[in-house]
């Protein structure tokens, strides 16, 4: 092969010496942090996974059981740099795997459980991924079957690792083996696992985050979130989300030596009586879910008195739902606006009521550079709203092999560009006003019309489509199809254009909830399609068939 250079850009040397200098990168490793924990207070419960039965991982044991999984993986042929694509739900087995993974400097790439086949060939195949982790069966789909053709479609996928029955692949409880021999692992600076973004394009790009710059934005949301020893972090959302993940998460509560209960699904149906049985202090929720615990906390007879914290964000969350959300739950609203490229601005805990409801937070570190600027690059006098650009010791320079999107998606001086509209308080918190990147984001759900765009128009009776986010009350949005059928074609129906989307093997969300089949799109002055045109006229009232 020919040599295309390193796998991404990285900080320039001056900015890691500063990043050093001002403590943020301390040179830990997840595999250092886990063997510190372990030793420091090693009956302490790290995992509580309690479904269907409630399983406990102290902290010597998930130290001793990920280092028996990395010479597992390891005796395989599994090292360093080499991308295993992680499809579990929230469950034990997933922690595990990751610092498994961790320790031998092999990089996890988060695939969600809501992905099917197309994004998970894509995942294996472009990260040239040596080995898929899946469940057996979840949530009524065998995960087995989509394996075996993304294995039979991927040259370099050697193995699948099942956690539960294997089938005709290998079980996750096959692989440990005593950890005597484990090899070097990785430097605080190498790569640690590969997140995924949100997508403005055909294909998700991967974003790569090292040791250093990951665990530099757990300590700082610890500190502001008062992640400590007795947080009990509940994990509603995805684990594979950044979200969940780290902000703080569960390997912010991890790194802290708290503990982490993972909630098989977020309903307040399943989720209030592991609160109460668990006595979860913390957790982080997308707006919708938010909205659904506010009224159902009315109702319920669970005790959801140890609640100290819910973490909201992933999307806007409107002002009149946080001001619900203190008084039902019975705990403190911390408003978050993150991104797995890096940035995460959080309220504070001793910001006055209005800042937490009206604002999405301030910047973790000191050194997170925001810039608001317009469509020039140049920046917007102080409070007007622009472009939001960033950069920092926990944001990437590019995504992982994407050497011209990187020209679009960076400055040349390194700033990432959010795609977000932003607004800037005079006390440094950002609103979020609006989103300039083509992307629909239903419910902090990120969908790139352009790859569902693609699907639909691959179906011979469509001459056009264009998919546009609608307002939606529950969701904040959601997705509609405009789709110009060609001249003479055999007519489509609604159920049809959804089908195609759904038979493509895609995640479940990413369906267009809304089809319409018009003549033409509106034209902006230069005759492209423009979204935000249809934007306006999907929402001005017009009727959409559902
Ligand atoms: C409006 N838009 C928001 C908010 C994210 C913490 C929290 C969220 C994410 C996340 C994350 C928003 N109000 N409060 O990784 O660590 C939109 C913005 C942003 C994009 C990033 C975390 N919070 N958003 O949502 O990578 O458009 O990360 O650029 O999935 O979500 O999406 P994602």
């Amino acid at each position: 092969t020919i040599d295309s250079g390193p796998d991404a850009p990285t900080w320039p040397a001056e900015f890691a010496e500063r990043y050093r200098a001002a403590g943020h990168w301390r040179g830990e490793t997840f595999g250092s942090v886990l063997a510190e924990r372990a030793a420091a207070h090693p009956d302490r419960i790290a995992v509580v996974d309690p479904a269907p039965a409630r399983r406990v991982w102290t902290y010597r044991e998930l130290a001793e059981r990920s280092a028996r999984l990395a010479a597992g993986f390891a005796a395989r042929g599994i090292g360093k740099g080499d991308r295993v694509v992680v499809h579990l739900p929230n469950t034990g087995e997933f922690v595990e795997v990751v610092f498994g993974l961790f320790r031998i400097g092999a990089l996890p790439v988060y695939a969600l459980p809501a992905h099917r086949e197309t994004e998970i060939a894509y995942f294996c195949s472009f990260t040239e991924a040596v080995a898929y982790v899946i469940p057996d069966r979840h949530a009524g789909f065998d995960h087995r079957a989509l394996a075996s053709k993304v294995k039979a479609a991927t040259p370099t996928l050697r193995h699948v690792f099942v956690a539960g029955d294997p089938g005709e692949h290998t079980a996750l409880s096959d692989v440990p083996c005593e950890p005597d021999q484990l090899p070097e692992g990785p430097a605080p600076d190498d790569l640690a696992f590969l997140q995924l973004s949100g997508g403005t394009t055909g294909v998700p790009k991967l974003i790569p985050r090292t040791h250093d710059d990951y665990i530099y934005s757990l300590r700082g949301s610890d500190e502001i979130c008062g992640v400590d020893e007795d947080t009990r972090f509940l994990v509603v959302l995805p684990a594979g989300h950044n979200f969940p993940m780290s902000s703080p998460g569960w390997l912010g509560t991890l790194y802290a030596g708290g503990t982490v209960v993972l909630c098989p699904r977020p309903d307040p149906a399943t989720a209030f009586p592991l609160v109460e049985a668990e006595r979860v202090t913390m957790t982080g929720m997308v707006p919708p879910l938010a909205l659904l615990w506010t009224e159902a906390a009315a109702e319920t007879t669970a005790d959801l008195s140890s609640l100290r914290l819910v973490l909201v964000g992933g999307a806007k969350y409107s002002e009149a739902a946080a001001r619900r959300l203190e008084p039902a739950l019975g705990c403190r609203l911390m408003q978050v606006f993150g991104m797995a490229e890096g940035l995460v601005n959080y309220t504070r805990l001793d910001d006055d009521e209005e800042t937490v409801v009206t604002t999405q937070g301030r910047p973790i570190s000191p050194d997170d550079e925001i810039r608001v600027v317009d469509d020039e690059d140049d920046d917007v006098p102080d409070g007007d709203f622009g472009h939001l650009l960033t950069r920092g010791p926990y944001t990437i320079r590019g995504y992982w092999r994407a050497p011209e999107h990187n020209a679009r998606s960076f400055t040349a001086d390194g700033f990432y560009r959010t795609g977000d509209i932003v607004r800037r308080t005079p006390t440094g918190h950002l609103v979020v006003e609006g989103r300039a990147k083509d992307q629909i984001n239903r419910g902090g759900e990120k969908i790139a019309p352009e790859e569902i765009e693609n699907i639909i128009l691959s179906h011979p009776s469509v001459h056009d489509v264009s998919v546009v986010g609608v307002a939606d009350p529950y969701l904040g949005e959601r997705s509609l199809a405009y789709v110009i059928l060609r001249d003479g074609a055999e007519p489509l129906k609604p159920p049809a254009v959804k089908r195609l989307v759904r038979e493509r093997g895609v995640a479940a969300y990413k369906v267009p909830d809304l089809v319409e089949f018009v003549d033409a799109f509106p034209q902006t002055g230069i005759g492209k399609v423009s979204k935000k045109g249809l934007r306006t006229d999907a929402t001005s009232g017009r009727s959409a068939t559902p």
